[in-house]
């Protein structure tokens, strides 16, 4: 994905700069203009590391919740509107980021419409790491084909549902992925 080059880049980038402060604090090192773009760089990457307004930042990640209800494809046609899509929950933290930042049953980007308990996410990833409730997905009278939120945990609801939705989008500064960068 270009994103993941961008933030290898950018990563490589950062730790260039590094280098450089740590070569100027032992005197080693005179200012060169070949390093002055990367410490632009760094500089405004600094500038600008908030989520937008209405959105709170975990990890990397800008996250939304809806305080209107729809169908699953209204929220993610909403969180495609707003230049994000519906959360794609990727580990344990996510997860309890969620439970913390979600308090009521919203719709997350999980989905089995194509082939029945096939699992996908948004993104086009499958479903590998799973927070569903006790006996679920189950699929209720066979129309259960979108992941929802409730109470910390995951339940498998009809689409056409009305919920709130959770909204993830990578943050609009460019570096994603540098240690450090957390909350
Ligand atoms: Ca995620
Ligand atoms: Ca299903
Ligand atoms: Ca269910």
């Amino acid at each position: 994905m270009e994103i993941t080059k961008h933030c290898v880049q950018l990563e490589l980038n950062r730790r260039k700069i590094n280098q450089l402060l740590l070569n100027q604090r032992r005197g080693s090192l005179t200012q060169s203009s070949n390093h002055r773009p990367l410490q632009r760089d760094l500089a405004a990457t600094k500038r600008t590391k908030t989520c937008p307004t209405g959105w709170t930042k975990f990890s990397c990640t800008c996250y939304f919740v809806s305080t209107k209800s729809g169908s699953w494809d209204e929220g993610r046609k909403d969180c495609i509107t707003r230049g994000a899509d519906l959360v794609v929950i990727n580990d344990k933290e996510e997860q309890d980021f969620i439970s913390s930042f979600a308090n009521e049953a919203a719709w997350i980007g999980l989905i089995d419409n194509e082939t029945e308990g096939s699992w996908k996410w948004v993104d086009g990833t499958s479903m590998t790491l799973s927070f569903w409730r006790d006996n679920q997905p189950d699929n209720w009278n066979g129309d259960e084909d979108c992941g929802q939120y409730i109470n910390k945990q995951w339940n498998d609801h009809p689409c056409a549902a009305s919920l709130k939705w959770i909204c993830e989008k990578l943050p609009p500064w460019t570096c994603c992925c540098c240690p450090g960068d957390g909350q």
